[in-house]
């Protein structure tokens, strides 16, 4: 059979990633925007106990500022209003630029609200708040995800708030400033175990450095991204700015891996390991697996990153 991007999707499928993730928003975008809220207050009081977020560099954040202000001057109804219309998507000016912004700056935009629920200056969840009982079985599918899947699932949140980026007249996507590369010398190098491919070592390295331009060129010119629970990023460019917004200060640890014969040249490669996001730092692991298929040149032809059902599909190394 050819090779394509959509047979590549397939290999190791035997690899087992959270589905918990999808299945779990799938039943959130069913709940009223209120229950919608208080859900995610009562998840992030409760994973505060055990793991801390860190609080987002200023830089990022100067683009949220003036609606954050403006959210603070408000009335405390309207203050709830605001957080449900971004919940329920409306068509309203706060939600297109909310919209428009990065990943990082609607992360860091709620993480200010939830700093300030808390302070008292914008309206908090009611004290008492009853969850509909649909809403109580996702918060007790939450509790039972690991660390790893519960963040997961709250950025999933958050990037689904606010109105259609794509519909007519929506506001252009606000980007994050370009990061510098860390510089060669004090660059960290990976060991794998069971793995030998210089391709997946500059991959990893070079993305701990921040080099995303680097680690793009190790692309083939139609190479893909597949990042978890999406479908694949085609071609550099398009991959270059995915890596822009999503993986500055990424962490990766990779631990294991295996490298099977090649199939008409292409060379099927899996790692396991873990990965750090800069929201929480050492204080969460997330298990990943890294599933690459190399170009008969020793390019990227593809590569899955997929979030893992659990720390045992570490050791899941089979071809199948
Ligand atoms: O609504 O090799 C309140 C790729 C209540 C690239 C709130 C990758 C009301 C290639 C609490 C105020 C990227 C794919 C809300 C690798 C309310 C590659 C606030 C993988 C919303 C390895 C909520 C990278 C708040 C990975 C403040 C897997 C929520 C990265 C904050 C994963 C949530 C990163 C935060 C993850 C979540 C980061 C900060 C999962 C951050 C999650």
């Amino acid at each position: 059979m050819a090779i394509s991007i959509e047979s590549a999707r397939s290999i190791f499928s035997g690899t087992l990633a959270a589905n918990v993730v999808p299945a779990t928003i799938e039943s959130f975008n069913q709940l009223g925007a209120e229950d919608q809220l208080a859900l995610i207050w009562f998840i992030y009081t409760e994973m505060g106990k055990t793991i801390t977020v860190a609080a987002p560099g200023a830089a990022n954040m100067i683009l949220a500022q003036g609606i954050l202000e403006q959210i603070k001057q408000m009335p405390p109804m309207a203050q709830t209003q605001v957080m449900c219309d971004l919940a329920n998507r409306a068509d309203t000016p706060i939600c297109r630029s909310y919209a428009s912004f990065s990943m990082n700056i609607k992360l860091g935009f709620w993480y200010q609200l939830g700093e300030w629920m808390a302070q008292g200056l914008v309206a908090p969840i009611p004290e008492g708040y009853k969850l509909s009982t649909k809403a109580a079985g996702v918060l007790q599918a939450v509790r039972e995800a690991d660390s790893g899947q519960q963040i997961t699932i709250l950025r999933n949140m958050v990037l689904d708030m606010g109105f259609d980026p794509n519909a007519p007249g929506s506001y252009k996507k606000v980007e994050d400033p370009v990061v510098v590369p860390t510089e060669m010398a004090s660059r960290s190098q990976v060991k794998i175990e069971g793995i030998d491919n210089p391709t997946v070592f500059d991959y990893i390295n070079n993305m701990n450095a921040n080099d995303f331009e680097a680690a793009v060129a190790l692309f083939g010119a139609e190479g893909a991204l597949q990042p978890p629970f999406q479908k694949p990023i085609v071609g550099q460019q398009a991959i270059l700015a995915y890596m822009r917004e999503e993986c500055q200060g990424l962490k990766m640890m990779p631990e294991r891996g295996v490298a099977e014969a090649p199939d008409q040249g292409y060379t099927p490669v899996k790692v396991t390991g873990k990965v750090q996001t800069p929201w929480f730092g050492a204080s969460v692991g997330m298990n990943i697996a890294w599933r690459f298929l190399l170009d008969p040149q020793g390019k990227i032809y593809f590569v899955a990153v997929d979030l893992l059902a659990s720390p045992k599909e570490l050791l899941n190394l089979v071809r199948r």
